[in-house]
This record gives structure tokens, C-alpha cells and sequence, in this order.
């Protein structure tokens, strides 16, 4: 059988083992590592440790999609992410991925360099659409309840949460294709916390097989969030890494092929001993 590939613009990931993607935030707040990569310099050298450290992919973000963060203007992220997202397309070691949900920054970053666009808002937006096909860049199509991360956590409700993530993301995974996306540009993801209570994470995660039955590659970011703090009673982001580790190996275990973390070397490390067990 020939290896399943994420096609991303020049780029063909392999998916016989999980990739990882690095997280970059450049933004003040985001709920784990705010403020630590703001200006360019320290974020291209973030990047470039993720990189040393084995990250597949590098996904850069300049919105803090938290409940309760700032609101930030359009001209404010794409400031923020550019000139990122240029430089390290320009190294050209790994894709480069942006993460947003607004097509005037994904256009931009496309323009700048990027194979990756990550639409948490699952290319609901017309425009988002169009920027899918004027471009050859691979494709994140993620589950958010609702339409704004701001109110996505007031009393998440689903009869069957699998079921309702899982024929979303079927649905603009079909609807992009009839916009002419191929296929194999296309990536799907549950969206681990967005609009979901911790049984609703809880279930995601334990059901994964059936969001990869999809056919899609799969990617799932459960890095670092609330869930797994409240799992361990643990407020502190920066202190829910081998939570975090555990949670993204046993994701791969059942059917992840792509990883959204923040702790890279920690993350990879697992990766290589389970394989080496699979093996
Ligand atoms: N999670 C976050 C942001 N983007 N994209 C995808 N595809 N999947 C995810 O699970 C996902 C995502 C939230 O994490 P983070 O970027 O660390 O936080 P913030 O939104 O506060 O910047």
C-alpha cells in the first residue's frame, strides 16, 4: 500500500509516523505562552529550536483564541505573524503553517510564504474558501462550536459530540472539494477544547478512530489546555507537559497523524520510544 500523504504547496508530508507540529504564538496572550514570543527575533528562534528538535511543521498564530483574550484587529495579527511566517519560508527547513480565521491573514501569509493554512473555524467563511483554492496550500479544517472562541465555552451542548464533529468536518471537507480543493490537500480536526466540556474532550479523544475513519489525516491538539489541567488540578499551563505528552501519545496511539504541541523535544521523545515498541 503507498504512504498516506498531507499534501501542503511544495511540500508532501509523509504520514507513516505522526508529525509533529511546533506551536508558535506571537501574541501577548495566549493562555500558555503569551508574551514569551512577541517580537521576531525571540519567536524565529523558538521556531528554530522546535525545528532542532524534530517539529514536522511550524504553526504560527497571532491571535489568542482563549475565551475572555483581547480582540485583536485584522491589521494587528497579520503585523504580528508576516514577517514570521516570510522568514521562516524562506529557511524553507519545514512547512510553514498559519494559524487563523481570518482569510485577509491567511491570504497574506499565503502570499508571504506559507503551506499550511489552519482555519480553527473550519472554513466556514466564503472568503476562507476562496483563499483554499487560489492556492496550493495544505488545509486544517477544525471543529469550534459556534463561531466565536469568545463565547465557545458558555454551556457547550451536543446530543452525540463525536457524531457532530465528525460529519462538521466531513461536511467543509466535502464542501471545499466542490470548490475545487483536491483531496489530499485536506487535513481534519476535532478541536480539542474549543466549545467542548472535559467529557466532551474525554469522548473526542477516546473515539478518535472514528473522526480518522474520515479518511483524512488528523490532526489533534490537546497540548497544554484546560482539559488536562482539569484532569490533574493543575492551573498552571507551563506544568501540564507530561500531561500533555501523555495525552498526545495516546492520540497517535488511536489514529492521530498530526500533533499540535508546544513541547516539542518532550513530545518526540515519547513519539520515538512508542515506535520503537510498534516496531
Ligand atoms: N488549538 C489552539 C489554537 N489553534 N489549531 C488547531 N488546528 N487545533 C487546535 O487544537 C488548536 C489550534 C489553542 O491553543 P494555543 O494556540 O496554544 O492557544 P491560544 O489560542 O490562546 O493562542
Amino acid at each position: 500500500m503507498s504512504e498516506r500523504v498531507w499534501r501542503c504547496g511544495a511540500w508532501r508530508l509523509g504520514l507513516a509516523r505522526p508529525l509533529v507540529m511546533g506551536v508558535l504564538n506571537v501574541t501577548p496572550d495566549s493562555f500558555s505562552d503569551g508574551g514569551l514570543h512577541v517580537e521576531p527575533p525571540a519567536a524565529l528562534e523558538h521556531a528554530r529550536a522546535m525545528l532542532a528538535a524534530g517539529a514536522d511543521v511550524i504553526d504560527v498564530g497571532g491571535e489568542s483564541t482563549r475565551p475572555g483574550a483581547a480582540p485583536v484587529s485584522e491589521a494587528e495579527e497579520l503585523a504580528r505573524v508576516r514577517t514570521i511566517v516570510g522568514e521562516l519560508a524562506d529557511e524553507g527547513a519545514a512547512p510553514i503553517s498559519i494559524d487563523t480565521r481570518h482569510a485577509v491573514v491567511a491570504r497574506a501569509c499565503v502570499d508571504a510564504g506559507a503551506s499550511v493554512v489552519n482555519d480553527i473555524s473550519g472554513f466556514r467563511d466564503p472568503d476562507m474558501i476562496d483563499v483554499a483554492t487560489s492556492c496550493e496550500c495544505g488545509l486544517v479544517v477544525m471543529h469550534m462550536l459556534g463561531d466565536d472562541p469568545a463565547t465557545m465555552q458558555e454551556d457547550p451542548r451536543y446530543g452525540d459530540v463525536v457524531a457532530e464533529v465528525r460529519a462538521f468536518c466531513g461536511r467543509q471537507a466535502e464542501a471545499l472539494q466542490e470548490a475545487g480543493v483536491s483531496r489530499d490537500r485536506i487535513a481534519v480536526d476535532p478541536g480539542i477544547g474549543f466549545g467542548k466540556t472535559l467529557e466532551h474532550n474525554l469522548e473526542l479523544l477516546r473515539r478518535l478512530p472514528e473522526m480518522a475513519s474520515l479518511g483524512y489525516p488528523l490532526l489533534v491538539g490537546v497540548s497544554r489546555k484546560r482539559f488536562i489541567g482539569q484532569i490533574l488540578d493543575e492551573d498552571d499551563p507551563s506544568r501540564r507537559i507530561s500531561g500533555s505528552v501523555g495525552a498526545a501519545v495516546y492520540a497517535a496511539v488511536h489514529g492521530a497523524d498530526i500533533l499540535r504541541v508546544h513541547d516539542v523535544a518532550d513530545t518526540v521523545q515519547a513519539l520515538g520510544v512508542v515506535a520503537a515498541i510498534g516496531r
